[in-house]
């Protein structure tokens, strides 16, 4: 049997385009973990995708097991999903103004994952991060975070430090450009040490204790069983938020996500991924009281010119959808 593979394969027209991207684009992508540097070998050039199978651009077949790194769901390019999406597509494509399928995919959301009472849709899972810690922040007025070792919670400057995913895959030190003072806001100890987190918790005003509730970005570790109930108990005693980042876990682990496997219900949730279906969407949510306090109805200010954009929401209440079925 012949197993496909970079190494036995004709890479010609990916090597020639690579080679071109390489004067365009830092590393020759426009994601760090694209290059291939964890891994080893040439990046090959996707060209299409089907199901679970995606071909480069030289016309190499292969199995494909990353799926865009978790959205893919249903694999690529699902008849539901182009279905959707080119339907809707033919209506707009952006309004900036509310649509009735924002609504929709928020009702979808929240009818597995009673919890998030209210989102806000935002483009990429970095940014429903980022505005969770602003949002944790100004709630409890307070300004440290608690993350942990290996968990990846996007690029904003709040969390890189001693992240997972490319920046752990690349063996970054904490990222430079990031202030030191912002830095030093972020506290971070081992996952699954809860005698840390009660620790630190006691000592240190944390506005929010965040984590993902199964590591997906710093290898494959799940949660002991006290951990995460742990965690609740701690933040409700000294005043923390807690956060589940879902944006690997929700849809996935379980379609109500981590919150509905493990039990224990988060103050604040990020997801991302599946709900676009491989469209760029992403969401932050919770209770109404939290959530009211962001801009318009409150003071804490977050915007997004493509945010909830028909597209992205056509794709997400597709998948949905089909995983419902
Ligand atoms: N941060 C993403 C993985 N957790 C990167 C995905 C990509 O490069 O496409």
């Amino acid at each position: 049997m012949t197993i496909p593979s970079p190494l036995l394969t004709t890479n010609a027209r990916s090597a020639d385009i690579m080679a071109r991207a390489r004067g365009r684009f830092p590393g020759g992508v426009n994601s760090p973990v694209r290059a291939f540097r964890g891994v080893g070998g040439e990046p090959f050039v996707a060209a299409r995708g089907k199901g679970a199978r995606v071909w480069d651009a030289d016309g190499n077949e292969y199995i494909d097991y990353v799926l865009s790194w978790g959205p893919l769901v249903l694999g690529h390019a699902p008849d539901v999903v182009l279905d959707e999406v080119a339907r809707v597509m033919q209506l707009g494509t952006s309004f900036g103004m509310p649509t009735e399928r924002e609504v929709e995919l928020a009702d979808m959301i929240a009818a597995r994952m009673p919890h998030m009472e209210m989102v806000r849709f935002t483009s990429s899972g970095t940014e429903a991060a980022m505005s969770i810690a602003r949002l944790a922040r100004a709630v409890t007025k307070r300004e440290y975070i608690l993350k942990f070792e290996g968990c990846y919670h996007g690029h904003a400057d709040a969390f890189l430090v001693k992240a997972g995913s490319g920046v752990a895959t690349l063996g970054l030190p904490d990222s430079p450009g990031v202030p030191e003072a912002l830095a030093k806001l972020t506290l971070t100890c081992a996952y699954n040490d809860l005698e840390a987190v009660e620790r630190i918790a006691r000592e240190v005003p944390l506005a929010a204790i965040m984590l993902e509730p199964v590591v997906g970005n710093g290898g494959y570790i799940e949660p002991t069983a006290p951990f995460i109930p742990g965690l609740r108990r701690i933040a409700d005693e000294t005043g923390a938020l807690l956060v589940f980042d879902e944006v690997m876990t929700g849809f996935r682990i379980a379609y109500g996500g981590a919150a509905e496997r493990f039990g224990v219900t988060p103050d604040l949730t990020a997801l991302g991924k599946v709900i676009g279906g491989g469209l760029p969407v992403a969401a932050y949510g919770g209770s109404r009281a939290f959530m009211e306090h962001i801009a318009p109805t409150g003071p804490v200010y977050q915007a997004g010119t493509l945010s909830g954009n028909p597209l992205a929401m056509a794709g997400g209440l597709a998948t949905l959808r089909a995983l419902t079925r």
